[in-house]
């Protein structure tokens, strides 16, 4: 099992009925802007290097943006914001995320989301997170040899993510660290092997950089500190 191919059956993916109904509709209506567009409409994989050090865990693809171009951040503003970012810092070949063939390569970083089908109002209900939860599990066990260092954006991502990183086989601290923008916990490993650092930050949605919640700053500072904590 490699992650191309847990992409594939991921996209084939239909457990959760409110979803399934909720991508295809997006693409059914369609955005006046994208009309020519014939959306992907199915659970988007995750993106990056199969070998990153450091993976971006956010809350779902959005209706418009993932779920019309199939690719995680990318065709939305939450992707341009995060990608801007992460080029001023050296990692991203583009400063925009637009389509799948625009050339855009991440150096040493991955794209994922706990739930990977767009739901409404960008709220996952709890179950569809539980349901989706073996995926992250099977992304992240594969992920488990490089990666060092997990920013979850929003704390959707950050709760959606410590489970899974307990079963992937680090130590989940008790109590429980709780999300912040500029939260960072040290997990230790269960067994051997390195631990994982994992950073909270506000989400990249319009709702955040819109209102100055999130600057442009703010983001660079928590993606570049785990940038250089996972070694890239
Ligand atoms: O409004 P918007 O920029 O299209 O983002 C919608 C919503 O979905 C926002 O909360 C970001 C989130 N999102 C995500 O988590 N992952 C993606 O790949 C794209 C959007
Ligand atoms: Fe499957 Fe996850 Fe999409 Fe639910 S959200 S249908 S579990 S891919």
């Amino acid at each position: 099992q490699d992650l191309r191919t847990l992409g594939r059956s991921l996209s084939r993916c239909r457990a959760c009925p409110r979803l399934v109904e909720w991508r295809e509709e997006a693409a059914r209506t369609k955005r006046k802007a994208y009309a020519d567009w014939d959306y992907w409409a199915r659970p988007v994989p995750g993106f990056g290097p199969p070998d990153a050090r450091m993976l971006v865990v956010g809350l779902a693809p959005a209706a418009h943006g993932g779920n019309r171009t199939g690719r995680m951040f990318t065709g939305d503003r939450s992707g341009d914001v995060l990608v801007a970012a992460l080029h001023d810092l050296g990692l991203a070949s583009r400063a925009t995320s637009t389509h799948k063939d625009d050339g855009l390569e991440l150096r040493g970083v991955r794209f994922t989301a706990p739930v990977h089908c767009a739901p409404p109002d960008n709220k996952p209900t709890p179950a569809e997170r539980d349901t989706c939860r073996p995926w992250l599990a099977h992304e992240l066990e594969l992920l488990r040899p490089t990666v060092r260092t997990v920013v979850a954006l929003g704390a959707f991502g950050w709760q959606a993510v410590l489970p899974v990183l307990g079963a992937a086989g680090w130590q989940i601290p008790r109590p429980r660290p709780a999300f912040g923008h500029g939260a960072r916990t040290v997990l230790a490993p269960k067994e051997q092997g390195p631990s994982l650092t994992l950073y909270g930050c506000y989400h990249v949605s319009q709702q955040n950089t819109f209102t100055g919640r999130l600057t442009p700053a703010m983001l660079r500072e928590v993606l570049g500190a785990a940038a250089e904590e996972a070694g890239i």
